[in-house]
């Protein structure tokens, strides 16, 4: 590990320095850590946050040993790809109106953007380009003795060779998909930028903008869906929009049913 100003491999911690600077001015002074190598920057984000840090520490890490997705599986976390973990602190209030997820995914689809791709969301937590994930969020809520902890975890795969990716699901990353990626430490700023200001906004009560931004990022709204909830429990509907909180509001085929769902996997579009 190095703290900022010591190089870390292909990601120079003073660059990284620079670029949280650049993109988001408001965290420049909260904890930093850029690694070669770790476990999983979310856990790392979460032991300092337990030892109290402020809101905007970031952990960014070159490669992952352990990274993980949702439910126990593996987050593939080769050198190529961008591994950061933030400490945000919610207030009650704040947290009860934050779709960090949704937020998570539009501001890295914005990154991309940035960078020449068209990437898509898909509810409730990949980042898309051509059909094939390049981003995936991992959102991690807590307590300690500051209140409140979310560890939002975002793993970018930015110049990662086809051979890195899992053969189990179609991934890609930015340079297979645009035949050219930037460095890491210009993801990470376009990133961070996006992702405050939106965080800013639902501080300040706003939101509307921000799932707007994200439904025009989502093809499959508007269209029948099947989620899966469980091994055994599949639901399909038509995918409506998105609750204020993030959540995929799906109604029913008779037209007389509309719900909330807060997590699940999309399978596809459903038959008719
Ligand atoms: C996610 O989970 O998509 C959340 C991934 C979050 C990773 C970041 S990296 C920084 C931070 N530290 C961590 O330890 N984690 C976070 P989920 O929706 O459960 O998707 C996981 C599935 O995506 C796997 O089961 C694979 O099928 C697929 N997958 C794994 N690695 C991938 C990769 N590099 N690119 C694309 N797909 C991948």
């Amino acid at each position: 590990m190095s703290q900022a100003g010591a190089s870390s491999g292909p990601l120079q911690a003073a660059d990284v320095r620079a670029a949280r600077a650049r993109g988001c001015p408001a965290w420049s002074e909260a904890p930093l850590e850029v690694h070669e190598t770790i476990g999983s920057t979310n856990d790392r984000a979460r032991e300092l946050g337990e030892a109290g840090v402020p809101e905007g520490a970031l952990v960014v890490a070159a490669r992952q040993e352990q990274g993980r997705g949702r439910l126990g599986r593996t987050w593939a976390s080769p050198e190529g790809g961008l591994y950061l973990s933030l400490v945000l602190r919610p207030d009650e209030s704040m947290l009860r109106r934050l779709p960090a997820t949704l937020l998570g995914g539009l501001a890295v689809a914005q990154a991309l953007e940035d960078h020449g791709a068209k990437p898509e969301l898909k509810w409730p937590n990949d980042v898309l380009l051509g059909g094939r994930k390049v981003a995936g969020i991992l959102g991690e809520l807590g307590r300690d003795e500051q209140g409140q902890r979310l560890v939002l975890g975002v793993g970018i795969n930015v110049s990662t060779p086809q051979s890195g990716l899992p053969a189990e699901v179609p991934a890609t990353s930015l340079a297979l998909a645009t035949g050219s990626a930037p460095p890491l430490s210009e993801v990470l700023a376009s990133f961070l930028g996006h992702f405050a200001g939106h965080y800013a906004a639902i501080r300040r009560g706003g939101g509307a903008t921000i799932l707007a931004m994200a439904s025009a990022r989502m093809p499959l709204l508007g269209k029948p869906i099947q989620v899966r909830l469980g091994p055994d429990k599949v639901v399909t509907g038509v995918a409506s929009g998105l609750s204020a909180t993030g959540g995929l509001v799906l109604e029913h085929e008779d037209g007389q049913r509309r719900e909330v769902l807060l997590a699940g996997e999309v399978e596809g579009v459903a038959p008719r």
